[in-house]
């Protein structure tokens, strides 16, 4: 649309937010304005991930954003949170490239990872020189990874890797996969390695036809007899906690990102129905079934924006634990799917075209919906928490 995204904010929440909060998000805030915008409709068409935008991502600080050293920029997890939520007013797609890149392959570099890992990979991973992904998945695993098949054995001074992955953002594009893997010498505990994508016995190919997240880079990935040197194993790793723990921390910049779709999604919708005129030539916006839907939709923008502040506020003083991250995952993307839907119903057929953003995002929002443990596993850990028993 034409006039520029000024925020939603609906009773001063701005005002929670420090200056440093506000600034870091507007400065997030014009780099996808002046860099994303004009392009994203484009690459979402092509199926392509604007790469061209990974260098300047890097310079402003946005991979490992909330980790401190190594080039990391060192924000509190409120900033990193309104970053993301900036980043997936743009598209759900690059979002996920900085979650993935940030938070499931520096976090568990930095947390696990020995002093020579964190040297070799964390500089160049922060400016983008080097992308990475995760492989969790599995073909036959998706909701209980702790099921999974690929195993590591050691050989001496090696460990050699078999197995597929599955659903994986960034396979294709990364130099190096953080791969969790079941090590048969120590009792098939899970554990994580990294393994440098050009070893032989390392293929990746990317899964095409999708209908959500075209502008981001998903693949399959196999590993046959794959050999790394010990020294690739992250120490500091051990069972599912493990990877569960990355999970934490890219759940938490979803929930804040679901909130930037939201935003994007009402911002057309309410501009459109002041502009668009049915019945004694009157906007769609007089009519009160159309101000049911916008009120809605900025009531629960407002209740979301809420819970993820509390929920990071709890993450920067320690005290966010995993049942929080998934209350605010849970309920802030159904919040944005239901915004995309509505939105896309209020501009009628105009809604289906990409001359607006809305269903790009709704499509988007289905895979979100899915990964980082779906709807449904958010219920169950949120019902385990509240009734202490375990319905999976
Ligand atoms: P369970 O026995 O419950 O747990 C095993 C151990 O882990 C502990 N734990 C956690 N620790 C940290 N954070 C969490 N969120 C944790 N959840 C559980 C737990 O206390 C236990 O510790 P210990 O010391 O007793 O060993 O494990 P389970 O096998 O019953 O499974 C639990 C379940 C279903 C909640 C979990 O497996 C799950 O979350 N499933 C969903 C899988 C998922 O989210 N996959 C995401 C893959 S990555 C991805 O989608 C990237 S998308 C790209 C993008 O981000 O943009
Ligand atoms: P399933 O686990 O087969 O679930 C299917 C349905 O059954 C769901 O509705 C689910 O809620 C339901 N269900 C399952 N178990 C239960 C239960 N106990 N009770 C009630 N309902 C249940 N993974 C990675 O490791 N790395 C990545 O980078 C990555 N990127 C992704 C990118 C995209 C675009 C997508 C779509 C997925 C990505 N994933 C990634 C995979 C993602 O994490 C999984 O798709 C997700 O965890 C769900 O697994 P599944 O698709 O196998 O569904």
């Amino acid at each position: 649309m034409a006039i520029k995204f000024k925020g939603v904010d609906f009773i001063e929440f701005d005002t929670l937010l420090t200056d440093d909060e506000r600034l870091v998000r507007d400065t997030a805030r014009k780099f996808i304005e002046d860099n994303l915008i004009p392009i994203i409709e484009e690459c979402n068409r092509a199926g392509r991930f604007p790469r061209e935008l990974v260098k300047p991502m890097g310079d402003l600080g946005f991979f490992g954003a909330s980790l401190k050293g190594y080039g990391c920029a060192g924000m509190s997890n409120v900033e990193y949170g309104l970053v993301t939520q900036e980043l997936e007013r743009g598209d759900s797609g690059v979002r996920s490239f900085v979650s993935v890149q940030s938070a499931l392959v520096m976090y568990p570099i930095y947390a696990f990872g020995s002093d020579e890992q964190k040297q070799t990979w964390l500089p160049a991973l922060q400016k983008g020189e080097k992308l990475g992904c995760f492989g969790l998945t599995e073909p036959d695993f998706g909701s209980n990874p702790g099921g999974m098949r690929t195993r590591a054995r050691k050989v001496g001074n090696e460990y050699v890797l078999n197995g597929e992955k599955m659903w994986i953002t960034s396979g294709t594009i990364a130099d190096v996969a953080i791969i969790w893997a079941k090590v048969e010498n120590e009792d098939n505990k899970i554990r994580g390695f990294l393994v440098e994508t050009n070893r032989p016995g390392f293929k990746a190919e990317d899964i095409h036809g999708k209908w959500s997240l075209r502008a981001s880079v998903t693949s399959g990935l196999s590993l046959q007899d794959v050999r790394v040197p010990e020294s690739n194993l992250l120490p500091g790793s051990g069972g599912l906690k493990s990877p569960l723990m990355c999970l934490n921390q890219a759940r938490y910049g979803i929930a804040w990102g679901a909130i930037g779709a939201a935003m994007a999604c009402y911002d057309c919708a309410l501009q459109y129905s002041l502009l668009r005129k049915q019945f004694r030539d009157q906007p769609i916006a007089s009519h009160q079934l159309v101000q049911e839907k916008l009120s809605w939709m900025i009531t629960e923008i407002t209740k979301a924006q809420l819970l993820v502040l509390q929920v990071g506020r709890l993450k920067d003083q320690g005290k966010a634990e995993h049942y929080h991250i998934s209350m605010a995952k849970r309920n802030n993307v159904w919040m944005a799917l239901e915004c995309a839907r509505l939105s896309r119903d209020i501009l009628g057929a105009n809604g289906v075209a990409d001359d607006y953003p809305i269903m790009r995002h709704m499509m988007n929002l289905e895979s979100v919906k899915t990964y980082e443990g779906t709807q449904d596993i958010h219920t169950l850990i949120i019902g385990a928490r509240v009734t202490g028993i375990d319905a999976f």
